[in-house]
This record gives C-alpha cells, structure tokens and sequence, in this order.
C-alpha cells in the first residue's frame, strides 16, 4: 500500500515511536517560528533552558500581533525579542515586515520540512508542502533545543478536489465548504490531505488560505503537494534552489475520503459565532454591513489584494461601511504600491491597516455596538473583535470587497468586474531587510512587564477542593484568556491572570485565587472541544497560577490539552458524558488517590456536595503523565 504525503514527511523525521496511527511519536523539527504574544513566554522559556544558542535548523520571531503600543509594555516587549533572538541565534522579523505566516510562507517555509510555530495557524506553510503544526510556546522552545516533538501519528482525511473554481469563488469558500462538513470539533489528531486534479488549479497562497483555517476544524495540520505550481511560487520567491516534488502515492489510502467539486461551490459565510456555522453569501443578501475588514493570515496575500481593488475598481465604500484593508505582509505592500492597487484601494475609501494581524485578535477596529462585520481573517469567536455585541462574519475577499460598496451582504458573482486577467506574478518584490540576522552581540533587555515563566509544584497527595467555573460546550481559547486590549500582559502572568475567562465569568479570578489561597486546588468543570482555537498557553498558565490543578471536560483540543500537561494541570475526561450534567459550579469536589490513578489513567472524581463518585480518564500519553507528576514539563527537562 502506498503512503500519503503526511505519513511520508512524518516517517522522514522520526526519531521514536512506531508510526502508526494512534500511536505517540515524536519527530524532529527543521524550522520554528514564534510571534510576539506568545513569544516572550517562548524566549523566557528558551533562556531558563540554559542553552547558549537554539540548536534546529532555522528560527524566526516575528512581532505581528502586538503592534498597537497602547503603553510602554508592547515596545518593550519587541526590544527584548529583538535582543533575544540576537543573542540566541533567531531570525528577527520585525513589526511592519508583515503576519509570521504570510511572510514565513513568502520568505522561509520549504516542501518537506517540519515547522512547529507558537501560533494556531502555523499550518498555514501546509500551502507549499511542510508538516506544519501549531503549539505551545513551551514545545516551540524545547524544539529550538532540538528536543523533538511529540504528537500522535494522525488519522489522515484525503480531500479530493476536482474543477475549478468559477469566478468571484475562491480558496475561502473551498475552507467554508470543509468546514461546513467537518465542523470545529471532533478532528483532533487528524491531518487534511488535498489532492486531485483541482489542486493543480489552486496557487500556494489560495493553498495556504485553505491550509490555513484547517486550525478551525482542529487538526493537526494540512498538506498540499509540492508540485509546479510550488516549484513557480519558490522560484518566483527567489527561493527555487529549495523546491522537491512531494505528493501521496498513486495507491495511498485514506482513512476518509471527502470530496469538493471546485466548479459547484458558491460563496459561503461563517455566522456568528464560531467559524462552523456555514452559510451560503445568497442566503444572507441584503443584511446590512457596517464594517468591512480585508487582510489577516487567512487572506491578505497580494492576489487577494488585487482581486479586492479590482472589485472596488471605480466605487467607493457605502457611506455606512467602515472599510479597511492590511496587507498581509510588506512585501503585499511595496507590491501593491508599485502596481497602482494601493491608490485603486484608497480611491475607493479604505483605511490602509498596518501589516499586522490588528484587527483579527481585536487589537483595534472593534465594530459598533450590535453592528455587522465582514472580514476575511478566520475566527469569529465570541466577543474576539472587542465587541461582544457584533456580529463577525468570515467571507473571501471578493465577498467583502462586493459587499463594501453595496453597504449590504452581497454575493461577488453579481459584481461587473473581470478578474481573469489577474494571475500570479513570475517574480515578486523581495527585500529583506526588516528580516535581521543574528550577530550574536546584543545584551538581552527586559522591561519592567517582563517577568519569569511561573512553575508548578508537582502532584500531591490530595487533590481537593471546589469547582471554580462550570463552562459550556466550544469554549475557545478566547474566552479564556482574552487578547485584543489585554494582549499587553502577556508577558506579565500576575496582571495578566486578573483577566482569566473575563467574557465569560468576570469574578472568576477573585473567586479561583481565594480559594487559592486558602489552600485549595481548583477544578475547570468543561463541555465539549474545550480550549479550541489559539494556541496560547497562557490559557493553561494563568488558570495554573490561579490554582486550577485539573480540567474535567467531555472533550479538550490537541494544542491545549499539550499546554495543560506542559504545566501540570490534569486533562481528566468524563467516562460517561451526561456526569457532567451532575456537578455544579460551586461543588466541593475531590480526586480519589491521584498519585495512583495517574498511573493507571483512571481517576475518580468524588462530588463530595453531591455525594457522587464519577470515573474520570486521563486524556495524557506517558510523557505527558510524567510531566503531570512533577508539575509540569520545565521542571522535568534536562538537555
Ligand atoms: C489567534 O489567532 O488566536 C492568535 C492570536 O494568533 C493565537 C496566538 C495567540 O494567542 O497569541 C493563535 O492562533 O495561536
Ligand atoms: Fe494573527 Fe489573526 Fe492570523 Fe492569529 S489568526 S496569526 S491573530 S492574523
């Protein structure tokens, strides 16, 4: 039987494990990327490693999301990545030189390497053929060690696709579609593989649009194969030299196969509030549209650009449309600038954003209160935008761009414009310059927000105390640890920990650190897919540093479920679903003997309010029980 593309790169890096799926395997990883929010956290960790220097193939710290400077604490915090990285050996991509994935994919990302980035949507680089995956900070600072990471070798889904898309239906309608099927919960420890002839009609950035938002339905990573068209984007990155041809075997076989018919697909939508709930655009015209964003990971790509101007060509926004548009990187922008795209988009009365993920994680651009939002990023999350009252909708750029100027949802394929002459370019405008290449000279400087990784302490004997929160099903990352005007503390656990679930329960970390302080372990009572969404691991550190000691879920994601053993906190699932119907916020709750059962797996969970003994399950490989043993895995590693 022949291999899939995934099982070809994963097995090419393996260094322990039997790769078969289920199984725990770990596999060394060729590049790392970080972007500032979550990569203080991953430096700070990196530096109490002790190493002198990162030890992988190439390293890159990118600074994207925090760039709003509200405050001295973001200008610090890029300072000291700054020095960090030239000290340890990183690649520096400074704020302005545009978002990590779209410059990482642009700039760095090769077929058939592996890349763990700090951020959900590393699988972006899935567009030209790496194994790329999202993770913790921590993990991405043990793989700067060279330590290798873990994961369970996936179930892979095949995604045929055959056609081609008809005009003003792009690559995001393709992702809507799979989500549509798929959904954002119940894919963990999956990889999508695209292949079939309608891949040969997709550009590496419609591929990497699509391998982006794979992050929504929780998997692990998406593939493209590195072909032609891959062979083209290299060449036309100046980058040729690193192109191999890379795809599934003929007979490779997929545990499931789902296929799209790239010429059926219409423009689709993701409602509010979770990038799930599919529509299609012809269902929701007419709505009127307060704020129309273009640009993120997702889509800010030079073609996406382009297509938008060509759209807006001639109009103006709606006078009741807020319009803005961030290109995804510079050189989206200097490309754009030189072509006349800029002015076309300017003519037209959008406000040019900075290269930066900005209005995605809610750091500015909030919409109106019970306002509609178009934007072509990728997370609709409740309250991610600032504000919690607005409705987020997901579109392609061609819908928003449409949209814009009618001031109502409006399906592009009603637009007059010819894209056909659109194409992608044979040479782009490369300038590194905002890249900065370690010298290894610089002194590291610290600010006064910047603090150390906080650690736990190892497992006791007795675990008992209160529920501190019970929470519904699909919670996000999002909800428990807010970004947009928070994002600044990040470096700063204490401050930081004072906003832990603040959408959702705002006396939460008064009600967590008292019973903290009275000695108690705290308990996260969860639904389904719990910590879906970003990878920050602030959203097991700072639960951690309010006392919480275990999560009781019905299900918890891959990327959190990791940072909640990284810091040794229990990821216990129900054996049976419908006990967490029983337990209440409030309950006085106690974990039976949990030295024992973290060996076994087994744990009870005895509701002593309720006078109920509910069997729990370790959701932990056996290196990850050891890290829960010891509190966590920076008090266990050793290079
Ligand atoms: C996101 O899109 O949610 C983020 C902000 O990029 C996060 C990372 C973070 O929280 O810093 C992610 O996707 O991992
Ligand atoms: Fe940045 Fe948004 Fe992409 Fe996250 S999803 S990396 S916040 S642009």
């Amino acid at each position: 039987m022949g291999q899939t593309q995934c099982y070809k790169i994963l097995s090419s890096h393996l260094v322990g494990g039997e790769l078969r799926k289920g199984e725990s395997i770990s596999i060394r990883i060729d590049q790392t990327l970080t972007q500032d929010a979550t990569g203080t956290m991953a430096y700070l960790e990196f530096e109490s490693l002790g190493l002198e220097r990162v030890r992988n193939e190439l390293a890159v710290s990118y600074v994207d999301h925090n760039t709003v400077q509200v405050g001295f604490e973001n200008a610090d915090d890029h300072e000291y990545l700054r020095t960090v990285a030239d000290r340890k050996g990183v690649i520096y991509s400074r704020a302005g030189n545009g978002i990590c994935h779209q410059v990482h994919l642009e700039r760095f990302a090769l077929p058939g390497k592996t890349l763990l980035g700090s951020d959900s949507h590393t699988p972006t680089a899935g567009g030209i053929g790496s194994f790329a995956a999202g993770a913790g900070g921590l993990d991405v600072a043990l793989a700067m060690a060279g330590v290798p990471f873990s994961i369970i070798a996936p179930k892979v889904v095949g995604i045929r696709l055959t056609g081609h898309l008809r005009p003003f239906v792009s690559a995001k309608d393709v992702i809507l579609k799979v989500l549509e099927r798929f959904g954002v919960k119940g894919n963990v420890n999956t990889v999508f593989e695209y292949f079939g002839d309608g891949v040969d009609t997709l550009s590496v950035p419609e591929r990497a649009t699509i391998a982006n938002m794979g992050a929504e339905c929780g998997v692990t990573t998406s593939l493209f194969p590195s072909d032609g068209n891959t062979k083209a984007f290299l060449k036309a990155q100046g980058r040729g030299d690193g192109f191999v041809p890379l795809s599934a075997d003929v007979d490779a076989e997929y545990d499931e196969v789902f296929e799209i018919d790239l010429s059926s697909l219409e423009p689709l939508a993701a409602c509010p509030h979770s990038p799930g709930n599919i529509r299609s655009v012809s269902e929701l015209e007419g709505m009127a549209v307060n704020q129309v964003l273009i640009g993120s990971c997702t889509n800010s790509s030079l073609m996406d650009l382009r297509k938008a101007a060509r759209i807006l060509q001639g109009h103006h926004a709606a006078p009741s449309v807020s319009l803005g548009v961030a290109p995804g990187s510079r050189e989206v922008l200097m490309m754009i600038t030189e072509d006349g795209t800029l002015e076309t988009l300017i003519k037209a009365g959008a406000r040019i954003l900075e290269s930066a993920c900005g209005f995605c994680i809610g750091n500015h651009q909030s919409p109106g209160t019970e306002s509609v939002s178009l934007r072509t990023s990728n997370r609709n999350f409740y309250a991610r935008s600032g504000t919690p009252s607005a409705s987020v909708y997901l579109v392609s750029p061609e819908t928003a761009a449409y949209s814009a100027i009618t001031g109502v949802f409006s399906d592009p394929r009603k637009s007059d414009a010819d894209l056909s002459d659109i194409t992608m370019p044979n040479e782009f405008l490369i300038d590194d310059s905002m890249l900065l290449k370690p010298t290894y000279s610089l002194d590291v400087k610290r600010g006064p927000n910047i603090g150390e990784p906080p650690r736990n302490t190892p497992l006791p004997h007795i675990v008992k105390g209160h529920a501190a929160i019970k929470v519904r099903d699909k919670i996000t990352t999002d909800h428990i640890m807010p970004a947009g005007a928070r994002l600044k503390y990040r470096s700063n656990i204490p401050l930081y920990s004072t906003f832990v679930f603040e959408s959702v329960d705002p006396e939460f970390p008064k009600r967590a650190a008292q019973l903290r302080d009275e000695g108690e372990s705290g308990f996260i009572i969860a639904g389904a897919s719990y910590g879906q969404g970003s990878s920050r691991e602030h959203a097991a550190i700072c639960p951690m540093y309010l006392g919480i000691r275990a999560v009781c879920a019905i299900s918890i994601e891959r990327i959190h479920q990791a940072n909640l053993c990284n810091f040794g906190i229990l990821p216990l699932l129900f054996e049976d679903e419908e006990d967490y119907q029983k337990i209440e916020q409030g309950d006085e709750l106690e974990l039976v003997d949990p030295i024992a059962s973290l060996e076994s797996g087994s744990f009870t969970l005895h509701d002593i309010t309720k006078d109920l003994r509910i069997p729990m399950r370790l959701f932990a490989s056996e290196e990850q029980k050891s890290m829960l043993r010891v509190g966590g895995r920076l008090n266990e590693v050793k290079l």
